[in-house]
C-alpha cells in the first residue's frame, strides 16, 4: 500500500476539507514492536509504539502535519511555539517544507543538542529564555494572540486532531484497542489525543473496547500527580521537564474516564528502562519516551497487572539520537587501543 501520511490515511476522522493544502512528510505508519522482554517480565503482551521513527524523529509530525496544513489553508504567514525541543523540530521542518516562517523559544540549557540542530538546519528562527518551558509557553501564548502568527503548541487543537492517528494506527495493528495504554506525560497533549482518538475509533465501530490510559511524569516534574503546578520542574528528560501542562484537565479526564492513572518514574527508573530498551530490544528511544516503559515496570512492582489479560502499549515518543550526550554519558567509553593486530585480538579477548 502507498503511504502518504496520516491526513490521506485518516482523512475521514480529521478536520480537513478539499481545500486544504496537505503538507506532509509521510508521517505515521510508525512500528508496532512486541517486546519480548517486557512481555515475559510483566506476563502481558507488550507492545512499543515506535514513534521516535517519524520524518522528525518524534511523535509530534503527527500533529505538525495538521497545524501546518491548516495554517496555509487560513493563509498565515508565520507560526510559533515554545518547546523543549522535539515540537520546535518539527514544526521547523514542516515550515520549511512549505515556505512558512517558523520562530521557536526554547529553555536555554534545557534541550538536547539533536532537536536544537533540526530547529537551526531547518532554518527556524531559535530563541533561547533564560527561564523554562512553562515561562516560554506563556510568552508564546500572548504574542501569538496579539499578532498574526500562528500558535502551533498541543494547545492548537489541530495538533490533538493530528495526534490521535496514533491511536488508529494501534487498533488497526491490533485488530482492537489494546488493554491497556501506557505514555509519557509533559504537556499531556498526547495522552489527550490518545484518548480522544481511542474513543473516536469504538464509537466508529473500529473497536469493541478502551484501554485503561496510564500516565507518566518525571518524578521532579510531575504537577498532575503531585497536585500542584511546580515552578522549578527538574529530570534528565528534558522533552517533559514542565512545570504547568497545558492539557492538564484533558489528561485528567482521560486517566478518570479510561479508569486509568497518572504516576511518576524517577529519573533512575527512567535511566534504567531507557537503557533497558537499548540493550535488550534493540530499540533506541529518548529518555522521555522511556518514561512509559519505566511506568510499567513500577506498577508490575505492585502487582498491578496481576490476572490481567491482553495487550499493553508503551508510546515511544521521540527517537534516542535527539539526546547523543545522555547517550554517551550513560555508558562505557570505547578503548583507545594502538592499531595492531595483536592488541586488537587480546582487547576482543582472543589470545
Ligand atoms: C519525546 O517538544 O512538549 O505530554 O515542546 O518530546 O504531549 O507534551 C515535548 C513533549 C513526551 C510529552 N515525549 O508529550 C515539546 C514538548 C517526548 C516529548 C513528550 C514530549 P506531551
Amino acid at each position: 500500500m502507498k503511504w502518504e501520511g496520516i491526513i490521506k490515511k485518516y482523512r475521514d476522522f480529521l478536520p480537513v476539507t478539499d481545500k486544504t493544502p496537505i503538507v506532509s512528510l509521510q508521517e505515521g505508519n510508525t512500528p508496532l514492536i512486541l517486546s519480548n522482554f517486557l512481555s515475559k517480565e510483566i506476563g502481558l503482551d507488550v507492545y512499543l509504539k515506535y514513534d521516535g521513527a517519524n520524518p522528525t524523529g518524534s511523535f509530534k509530525d503527527r500533529g505538525m502535519t495538521m497545524a501546518i496544513s491548516k495554517a496555509k489553508e487560513n493563509n498565515t504567514t508565520a507560526v510559533m511555539c515554545a518547546s523543549t525541543g522535539n515540537t520546535s523540530a518539527s514544526a521547523a521542518a514542516y515550515s520549511a517544507r512549505c515556505g512558512l516562517k517558523c520562530i521557536v523559544l526554547i529553555p536555554e540549557g534545557n534541550i538536547a543538542l539533536g532537536k536544537l540542530a533540526q530547529a537551526m538546519i531547518h532554518n527556524a528562527q531559535v530563541i533561547a529564555i533564560k527561564g523554562n518551558f512553562d515561562q516560554a509557553l506563556t510568552l508564546v501564548k500572548e504574542i501569538t494572540s496579539s499578532y498574526p502568527i500562528e500558535l502551533v503548541n498541543s494547545l492548537n487543537p489541530f495538533r490533538i486532531e493530528g495526534q490521535k492517528s496514533a491511536a488508529f494506527e494501534i487498533c488497526d495493528f491490533l485488530s482492537d484497542a489494546p488493554v491497556f495504554h501506557a505514555i509519557p506525560v509533559g504537556n499531556a497533549g498526547n495522552i489527550t489525543a490518545y484518548w480522544k482518538g481511542y474513543k473516536e475509533y469504538k464509537a466508529a465501530g473500529k473497536t469493541t473496547c478502551l484501554p485503561k490510559m496510564l500516565g507518566f511524569q518525571a518524578a521532579k516534574s510531575a504537577p498532575i500527580v503531585d497536585k500542584h503546578i511546580i515552578e522549578n520542574p527538574e529530570t534528565l528528560a528534558t522533552a517533559i521537564r514542565i512545570g504547568n501542562p497545558a492539557s492538564w484537565k484533558t489528561a485528567e479526564e482521560a486517566r478518570d474516564e479510561s479508569g486509568g492513572i497518572i504516576d511518576k518514574v524517577t529519573d533512575e527508573e527512567i535511566l534504567q528502562a531507557y537503557k533497558m530498551l537499548a540493550q535488550k530490544e534493540g530499540v533506541f528511544a529518548e529518555p522521555a519516551s522511556a518514561a512509559s516503559v519505566a511506568g510499567i515496570l513500577k506498577l508490575h512492582k505492585t502487582n498491578f497487572f496481576k490476572n490481567q489479560k491482553g495487550n499493553i502499549v508503551c508510546t515511544l515518543t521521540g527517537h534516542g539520537l535527539k539526546d547523543p550526550n545522555l547517550a554517551i554519558e550513560n555508558v562505557q567509553k570505547p578503548s583507545v587501543i594502538e592499531p595492531d593486530l595483536k592488541t586488537v585480538l587480546k582487547e576482543i579477548g582472543i589470545k
